[in-house]
């Protein structure tokens, strides 16, 4: 045991390079040990199964780091302050106290204070091994907060079924908009190499509730299919499995011809079907708990059913039925826009899918994204939410900050997410909200899902920045629970990632609280989107209209011109408006009630047009361009005088990122304003300084090589 110490103290000489994420474990301040002293002195824990293995040497870790000291194994309780964990199954001790483990289903925990044998316990437990795991991650986590473990009474279960992070990852290595190096997945040393990064990995997710990985791209290699590939896939999910956690592939629409060497890949072709078939077989062979498939379908160059004049129910339904017998699910994806070609982009999703509702198999899941573009800054809540009521939705979000400054800016989702969960579709009268709809609440759907596009690499901090690992679990959290606030998530990994010296929660916390809203003025303010340098979608290119496409540019979506600004989604443009249930509709088509942060979204007006402020367009816009930058640059005063309450390390890497943060955030207002005013010709208002450099300058920077490029 003193060896086991002697290691854990000598883990806390580790320098804070961000690999242990918010699973730190490093000792207590004093005066909060103290407050648990006479706590976790022993614990009472099965090892019978790997989960059962694993919730034991984490709070052996856990523990022994943050008390200093390891509890005792045992398997009786023989004084106060034993920690109790397991099933009613696993555990005699558990199943003696006879709780009330109803309601909690697989998934769920209690923590609970308790006599156990006479003594004052905690016990942590579930009706699975998992629950318990989840309930072990909890009773750290409280001691982690510097919560009190005193009459502890505490009952938990996930709101939502499939709780998923996608990888962008390709077969070579590289990750599709990942900022956070290479690949986490060595291909080419697995199945035999499994990397300690891989159990990290699995224990970080579970720690927050995660219970599934899709390990590859949605623009997906067929090859991941094939046998090398899927032995592989076998190998990383025996590593997860003690962690109740699922792999699932991302599969190529056409992988029947590419690997099979058929002549055709329509979903209706009975060679077709039977090739899925047997290769959903294979798969189960090899990972008995395999989670499905995950595909991107018609959409971006990807082949799809629509390749055979088939629809995608036809095309999610085949592989639903090969999925369906071993229990595996299809999470389809939704994102697509090349079906009408010269209508509204944000509206094509809906119009595709919208008729389909009530045809898809029970096993698939309709996978949407949080707004009807792409992982903007921000955007209003995708109108599929509400409109399919026979249909499983489930969520996608992008962890991954693709539009909003990579790795590098300081951007907390944590709020963005929150933003989409909670607004009212009023798809079944108020109340209807986006979250109720993906916990499944809203129309009684048992199967539910989140999924984020992950942000995870190579990198020894996993995300390529300690702030970005908040996003990750900020995630985690709300995929387990839609409900929680962002503040509270804010705070819990904050106490958890720097401690809780009040003096750098309160700041990191409100800087957290305001991040988002800062990126989304020095970006794209008043509804604003896609503004972004074409293609790698790095900082800001406004006067964008080349390439092949027309929807991909960012005149296509701001459409200003000398007169005004904005896009015309009401009846008289798009009339993308009415794909909301009409309140909404209503609400958003009403330039007297749309709220300022959609209104250019859903209205082209003149810079003229008075605000609700009472100020013109042109003059809120420069207030916002003005105000992201002034944000950030308080963000970084933030940030300085937290120097010598951080470690030097993490200290250093926020205030460098920080800095290029508030350069990018100037670049982005001057870029924006130089362009805008060069189109209305109209003075800044007084007291707002020029752009730094003219127009030109702007245009003239060009960058080649910018990380997690991809055609798309
Ligand atoms: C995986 C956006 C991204 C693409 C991504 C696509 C998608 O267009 O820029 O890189 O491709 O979304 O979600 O499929």
């Amino acid at each position: 045991m003193w060896l086991l110490v002697a290691c854990l103290c000598a883990g806390h000489a580790r320098a804070e390079d961000g690999y242990d994420l918010w699973l730190r474990y490093r000792p207590l301040p004093a005066a909060q040990a103290d407050a648990y002293r006479g706590r976790a002195t022993q614990l009472v824990a099965g090892t019978s199964t790997a989960t059962q293995a694993a919730i034991r040497s984490e709070l052996l870790r856990g523990l022994g780091g943050l008390l200093g000291r390891a509890p005792a194994l045992s398997d009786r309780v023989t004084h106060d302050g034993a920690v109790v964990v397991g099933t009613p199954a696993s555990s005699p001790l558990v199943a003696g106290l006879h709780l009330d483990l109803r309601g909690l289903g697989r998934e769920g925990y209690l923590v609970r204070s308790a006599v156990v044998d006479g003594h004052a316990a905690t016990v942590i437990a579930g009706n699975t091994d998992v629950g318990v795991l989840y309930g072990a991650f909890r009773f750290l986590r409280l001691l982690q907060t510097a919560q009190p473990l005193d009459r502890l009474d505490l009952r938990d279960r996930p709101r939502v079924k499939l709780r998923v992070l996608d990888h962008w990852d390709n077969l070579d290595g590289s990750v599709e908009r990942g900022y956070a190096g290479a690949s986490i997945w060595d291909w080419w040393t697995l199945p035999d190499e499994l990397k300690p990064r891989y159990t990290d990995y699995a224990r970080a997710n579970a720690s927050i509730g995660i219970n599934g990985a899709v390990l590859n791209n949605v623009n997906a290699d067929p090859l991941v299919l094939g046998h090398a590939y899927l032995e592989k896939a076998a190998a990383l999910a025996g590593v997860f499995r003690p962690y109740g956690i699922r792999v699932y592939l991302s599969v190529r629409f056409s992988a029947p011809i590419e690997l099979g060497g058929l002549k055709t890949a329509d979903p209706l072709d009975p060679q077709v079907r039977r090739w899925w078939r047997e290769k959903a077989d294979e798969i189960y062979k090899r990972i008995p708990d395999f989670g499905g498939f995950l595909v991107k379908a018609n959409s971006e160059g990807q082949p799809g059913p629509q390749d055979y004049h088939r629809s995608h129910a036809d095309g999610a339904n085949m592989l639903a039925a090969a999925l369906a017998p071993h229990g595996g699910v299809v999470m389809w994806r939704a994102f697509v826009y090349a079906n009408k070609p010269g209508e509204d982009r944000t509206k094509q999703a809906w119009d595709e899918f919208k008729p389909l509702d009530g045809q898809f198999a029970a096993n698939v899941l309709l996978q949407v994204k949080n707004g009807p573009l792409d992982f903007q800054p921000r955007e209003p809540f995708n109108p599929l939410f509400g409109a399919m009521p026979k249909t499983r939705l489930m969520m996608e979000f992008q962890v991954t900050k693709e539009y909003l400054g990579f790795a590098t800016h300081l951007v907390y989702l944590g709020t963005l997410y929150r933003e989409a969960l909670s607004a009212d579709t009023m798809a079944r009268g108020p109340g209807s909200t986006v979250a109720k709809v993906v916990d499944g609440t809203l129309d009684g759907h048992a199967l539910t899902g989140i999924a984020g596009v992950a942000n995870i690499g190579a990198d020894r901090d996993w995300c390529g920045s300690v702030f970005n690992q908040a996003n990750w679990y900020a995630f985690g959290r709300l995929a387990w629970d839609p409900t929680l606030s962002a503040r509270a998530i804010a705070e819990a990994w904050t106490r958890m990632t720097f401690g809780n010296d009040a003096a750098v929660v309160r700041p990191v916390v409100d800087m957290m609280m305001g991040s988002r809203e800062a990126a989304v003025d020095y970006m794209t303010p008043l509804g604003l989107a896609h503004l972004m340098g074409h293609g790698h979608h790095y900082g800001p290119e406004p006067w964008d209209a080349s390439g092949p496409r027309a929807d991909w540019t960012p005149v296509y979506f701001h459409r200003a011109d000398h007169d005004g600004i904005g896009f015309d989604r009401t009846a008289t443009g798009s009339d993308a408006v009415a794909q909301y249930a009409p309140p909404v509709a209503r609400e958003f088509a009403d330039l007297g009630r749309i709220p300022d942060r959609y209104l250019l979204w859903f209205h082209h007006v003149p810079w003229t047009y008075r605000m609700r402020s009472g100020r013109t367009l042109w003059d809120a816009l420069v207030r916002h361009y003005t105000q992201g930058v002034d944000d950030v640059r308080r963000m970084r005063e933030t940030w300085a005088g937290l120097k010598g309450h951080v470690d030097d390390e993490r200290y250093r890497q926020v205030a460098s990122f920080l800095a290029i943060q508030q350069r990018e955030a100037q670049w982005w207002r001057d870029a924006c304003l130089a362009y805008f005013q060069s189109l209305n010709g109209l003075p800044l208002p007084a007291g707002y300084a020029p752009p730094a450099h003219p127009l030109k300058y702007y245009q003239s920077l060009s960058f080649k090589y910018v990380p997690g490029y991809s055609a798309w």
